[in-house]
């Protein structure tokens, strides 16, 4: 076997190692990020999530949520996300008498050439409008009258006609005006949804005729997500099932939208990934959804990988796994005092493994593999291409270095195409992993 072992070098130390911070799930790991509402504009998937801040003294309540302002993302492989800044601050909205710190869920929807964001605050429902899709963007002067509630959806049917749909414990819908910013009817109650247990986050598309209402729902201790399905925007529904279930992390809250992005349709939802002891500062993640033949929505199970392909070139974080084996692999912050830098993957049995999938290598000539990597005894790594049963593709040695390096050695095979991606641990030792890069 040690013939197999390629020669392998520490190439740099890193005290400390920046995770890319923005791909797999949760997307976001520079700041606490919630609510994700998903619209595809200009040919990019956007996504409009809430912001979490930490209380502090004169911020916010604490052990509450503490929300001040919005941030827009934007991607256009689901990969690699870039954060356009803030684009609403409580301060800029002229009818907010007070800091309220309660900014919560958004929705932005695009209609005859404007952007209309939509954000719930103190009670009420904003609208601020733009020209494109990271604004700037400028507060209507008063909130939409007649509306009183939180977590704002709107829905442009095929006609063009907008619907409002927000919550106050039951979900409300109403047609707008087509100046988009008052209501055109009375709000109604949506009827037909579970009686019980706080409904709130409403989320309104429509597919081959069939208009879904999705909405977080508390069945048993925290919500899950549910649908109900109907011919026409405004009902009645009809109560279908559930999407996502209660999140094993026992985040209380789930809050989501659904998007079709060049022909695939994604789940944007959120946990606590970045906080696991505090359930108010949340983080935005996406999974694949699909949908049965007679329009059922499938569902969905939440991944750590999330979605998108992979850049072999770039440094790919195999804690955020697709697959894993049924022992001896750990997840664990890098750096418990600062999240943001992500997780490592802790290997610590003979054969046990991770699997990453989706890595695309292209039709390059691949020579070599950089994997960032720390042991207290050394080890050796199995890289291998499929699955964990695949061609194998590397061999390498990690020396034993309590502290971070990075470790390139050569490849056995240059892979090609969009690949899934085993790690595996030959000898019964321990070795951590932060990323796998390909060169
Ligand atoms: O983010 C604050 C609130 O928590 C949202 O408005 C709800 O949907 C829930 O996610």
């Amino acid at each position: 076997m040690k013939r197999f072992v390629c020669c392998a070098m520490i190439i740099a130390f890193y005290g400390i190692g920046m995770n890319d911070g923005f791909a797999d799930n949760p997307l976001i790991l520079d700041q606490f990020s919630a609510d994700p509402t998903a619209r595809v504009f200009e040919g990019k998937i956007y996504v409009y999530p809430s912001h979490d801040i930490p209380a502090a003294p004169g911020r916010g309540r604490a052990g509450w949520f503490v929300m001040e302002d919005y941030h827009v993302f934007s991607s256009g492989n689901l990969m690699d996300w870039t954060d356009h800044g803030v684009i609403l601050n409580q301060t800029d909205v002229p009818w907010l008498e007070r800091k309220s710190f309660d900014m919560w869920a958004p929705d932005c929807v695009f209609k005859d050439g404007k952007y209309y964001f939509y954000f719930p605050a103190s009670g009420r429902i904003g609208v601020a409008v733009a020209d494109k899709p990271e604004g700037p963007y400028k507060p209507a002067d008063k909130p939409i009258n007649g509306v009183r509630g939180i977590d704002p959806c709107v829905f442009i049917d095929n006609d063009g006609k907008a619907y409002l749909y927000y919550s106050m414990n039951r979900i409300f819908a109403a047609r707008l005006k087509d100046n988009m910013l008052e209501l055109d009817s009375e709000p109604l109650v949506i009827g037909n949804l579970p009686q019980k247990g706080l409904i709130e986050g409403p989320f309104v598309f429509e597919r081959n005729g069939i208009y879904y209402l999705t909405y977080p729902h508390v069945q048993n201790k925290t919500e899950r997500l549910e649908y109900a399905i109907s011919t026409s925007p405004m009902g009645p529904f009809e109560h279908k099932g559930v999407i996502m279930d209660e999140s094993p992390s026992g985040c209380w809250t789930n809050h989501h939208s659904i998007v079709e992005y060049k022909g695939q349709w994604y789940l944007f939802y959120h946990d606590k990934d970045l906080s696991p002891d505090f359930d108010k500062n949340r983080a935005i993640r996406a999974d694949y959804l699909s949908f049965n033949e007679d329009g059922t929505i499938r569902k969905v199970t939440p991944t750590l990988r999330g979605v998108g392909i992979a850049d072999a070139l770039k440094e790919i974080q195999i804690d955020r796994y697709s697959a894993v084996s049924p022992d001896g692999v750990t997840v664990d912050f890098v750096d418990s005092n600062q999240k943001q830098k992500g997780w490592k993957a802790v290997l610590a049995a003979q054969n046990a493994w991770v699997q990453y999938n989706n890595v695309d290598f292209g039709e390059h000539k691949w020579i070599s593999v950089r994997i960032k990597a720390a042991s207290q005894i050394g080890g050796v790594i199995e890289i291998r291409m499929d699955n964990v049963d695949g061609p194998l593709t590397a061999k390498v040695e990690i020396p034993e270095n309590r502290d971070w390096s990075v470790v390139k050695s050569g490849l056995l095979i240059s892979p090609s195409g969009v690949r899934n991606l085993v790690v595996k641990l030959d000898d019964a030792k321990n070795v951590e992993i932060d990323w796998i890069q390909f060169e």
